[in-house]
Order: structure tokens, then C-alpha cells, then sequence
């Protein structure tokens, strides 16, 4: 299904085929820990979940524009609004990074984005929940962004090189996006008690949705041994959830918040935070479209891309003339 244009082709689709010869070259490289780039000979399939994965996170990234930019124009100040606007424009340089990466696979950004148009590629499953009150955008920067974090660093490591290369970059503008969520809700959680109230509710809504963006527990992951054997991800899901929420409950007695769990207790004896049952069939509907912003999420993307038509356009003709112009020059 998709070509490699950036090396000589080793079957039809530029992967490596059954040739052990070069199965063995692309296991090797692997096993040094070093990087597969373009050119290198792969098997179809990693290059197909690379795709996969990478679309997915690109889509999330500029799907994710939606429910801060919802916030932009009732930004309590002009520095919260200052701050927003770059955080959004953060996210679309984010899929802009990650659709490139995706390119170098041979799936052109149009394609991938016609996919996701149609249903037939997945967002992040946290942004099918409605943004309801300004704290939302202290929990996402805190919550959300935070699970990025966690879940991204060891991307940085990916055994695919430009995509490990487009996650350095991204995982330091989400550092700042985490510190601005914290930022927010600590102002708000030190002010009124209408404030606070309003702080607290954010995290009620936002904590158990954050938790599913890792994904399914390990035994109901599909992907998971395959990506891990092949150095694409890291650590499993549950080990990323487990690394996360160790990390936020120290951060939410610092905001004076509470994590909405009673079962959240400190394990002594795995030094760990064991924490309550998610509801994974809430998350298996989101996926499945049913959560509450699915179809308004897509239908704006759907809309936003026919509202572009005429910029594409422009630049597509704007490229032309400068070809032509060059090819007169020569
Ligand atoms: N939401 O076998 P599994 C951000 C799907 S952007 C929806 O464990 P895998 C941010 C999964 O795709 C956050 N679908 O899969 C942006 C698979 O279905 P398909 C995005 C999910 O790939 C703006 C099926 O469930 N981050 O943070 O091994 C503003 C089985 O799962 C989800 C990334 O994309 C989910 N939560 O592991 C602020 C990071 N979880 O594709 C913040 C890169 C699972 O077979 N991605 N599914 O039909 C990853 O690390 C991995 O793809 C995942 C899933 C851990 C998400």
C-alpha cells in the first residue's frame, strides 16, 4: 500500500520482503541499538504499525488543537491567552513533525489525513471529552500533557530514527505545556472556594480518561510485544500508567487537589501507588465512537480541512510558478 521514495527499493513497497539477507542486516541494527532510517531495509509490518503509531500521535496532536482552542477567547488574561495561543500553534507543529515522519515511511500526509476524515485511523481517546470550565486547561497542561510526557520520553529512543528525532523537540514543548496546566490549577486551587471547587471538578473529570490514554492493560494490548520486540515502544502500557500516576500523586498534594480514587494507597512493598480499577469499557466505547465529543471532533476536522482547500491550492500554484520560474532561469 505504500511506496518508500527515499531509497532504492527493495520489494514493491521498499520492504525487506522474506530476504533473510536482509532481515537479518535490519535485526542486526536493531540489536546494536542503533537506528533504522528510511533507506534501511525493514519488514512490511513494522513498517506498517510505524504508521500506524505515528499517524495515530499525529492526529492527536492537531485533533488535540480543539478543546484549548475552544479556551483562546475566554482566557481569563491576555497572559493565559498568550500562553494558550502558543500551546495550540505547539500542537499543530507537533503533527507537523509527525506527519513528516510518516512521509519518510512513503504515507503522504493527504492520505493520512483521509483516513482519519473517514474513521478508518484512531485520535487520542482523550479528546473526545468537552473542555466545561477555564480549569480544564490547568488539567489538561497537568494531567494530559503530563501522560504525554511519561508516555513519549522513552519514544525519544524509538528504533525508528525520524521519528525518535520529531519526539526531542516535542517532549520539550510538552514539559512546558505541563508546567503551565500545574501553573493554572495551582492559582486557582490557592484562590476562591469557587475556584478551588472548580479546580477540583477538573480533575475529577480529567483524572480516569487520562489514566486510558496509555492504552489497554498489557494482556489486552494486540501490539504491544510485537512494538516493544521491535524497539518501537519501550516500556509497556501498564508500566507507563504505573510510572505516571507515581509521579502525579506526590504533584496533586503540592496543587492541595485530590486524585478522584479512594483506592489510592502507596504499596510499601512495591514501592508503588496501587490505585483503583479503570473502567475499561468506558474507553473500549470511546474508541468505538460513542464517547461525548467523537463526532463533533471529527466533524470540525472534516471542516476545518474544506475551509483550508483554498490555502493548499494557493501554495500548490505558488510552488509552481516558482518551479517554472526556476526551470526559465536554468
Ligand atoms: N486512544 O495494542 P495497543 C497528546 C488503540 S497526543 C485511542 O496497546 P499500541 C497531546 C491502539 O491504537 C497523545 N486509541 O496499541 C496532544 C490500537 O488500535 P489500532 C497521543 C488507543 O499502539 C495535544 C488498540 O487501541 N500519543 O498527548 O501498541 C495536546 C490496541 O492498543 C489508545 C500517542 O499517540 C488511546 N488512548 O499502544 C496535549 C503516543 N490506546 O491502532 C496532548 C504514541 C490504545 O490497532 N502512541 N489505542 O486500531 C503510543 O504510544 C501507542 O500507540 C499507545 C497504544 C500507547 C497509545
Amino acid at each position: 500500500m505504500y511506496g518508500n521514495d527515499f531509497g532504492p527499493k527493495i520489494t514493491a513497497d521498499g520492504d525487506a520482503g522474506d530476504d533473510p539477507a536482509l532481515l537479518d542486516g535490519f535485526q542486526r541494527t536493531l540489536d546494536a541499538g542503533e537506528r533504522i532510517e528510511p533507506r534501511d531495509a525493514m519488514p512490511a509490518g513494522y513498517r506498517k504499525t510505524l504508521i500506524r503509531q505515528i499517524a495515530q500521535h499525529a492526529h492527536s496532536e492537531i485533533i488535540g488543537m480543539q478543546p484549548e482552542g475552544n479556551w483562546i477567547t475566554r482566557a481569563p488574561s491576555l497572559r493565559r491567552k498568550a500562553i494558550l495561543m502558543a500551546k495550540v500553534q505547539d500542537e499543530a507543529g507537533h503533527g507537523l513533525y509527525l506527519y513528516a515522519a510518516a512521509e519518510t515511511l512513503g504515507a503522504s500526509r493527504e492520505e493520512l489525513l483521509n483516513l482519519l476524515h473517514d474513521g478508518k485511523q484512531k485520535y487520542s481517546s482523550i479528546f473526545n471529552y468537552p473542555t466545561l470550565t477555564w480549569a480544564d486547561m490547568g488539567a489538561i497542561g497537568w494531567l494530559v500533557d503530563g501522560a504525554a510526557i511519561v508516555n513519549q520520553v522513552p519514544i525519544c529512543r524509538c528504533s525508528y530514527g525520524p521519528y525518535a528525532r520529531a519526539m526531542v523537540r516535542i517532549c520539550k514543548e510538552e514539559s512546558f505545556h505541563q508546567r503551565q496546566g500545574f501553573e493554572i490549577l495551582d492559582t486557582l486551587s490557592g484562590g476562591s472556594p469557587s475556584q478551588h471547587a472548580m479546580a477540583q471538578d477538573a480533575i475529577d473529570r480529567w483524572w480516569w480518561p487520562s489514566l486510558m490514554m496509555f492504552g489497554p492493560p498489557d494482556d489486552q494490548s494486540p501490539n504491544s510485544a510485537q512494538s516493544m520486540a521491535w524497539g518501537i515502544k519501550r516500556f509497556s502500557n501498564d508500566e507507563l500508567r504505573q510510572r505516571f500516576v507515581d509521579m502525579i500523586v506526590p504533584q496533586a498534594k503540592i496543587l492541595r487537589l485530590a486524585l478522584p480514587d479512594p483506592d489510592l494507597r502507596w504499596n510499601a512493598e512495591t514501592e508503588h501507588w496501587d490505585f483503583g480499577a479503570i473502567d475499561w469499557a468506558e474507553f473500549f466505547g470511546v474508541l468505538k465512537g460513542d464517547g461525548p465529543c467523537n463526532e463533533q471532533r471529527v466533524a470540525h476536522r472534516r471542516g476545518a480541512h474544506t475551509d483550508g482547500a483554498w490555502v493548499r491550492e494557493a501554495a500548490l500554484a505558488y510552488a509552481d510558478k516558482q518551479a517554472t520560474r526556476t526551470a526559465e532561469v536554468a
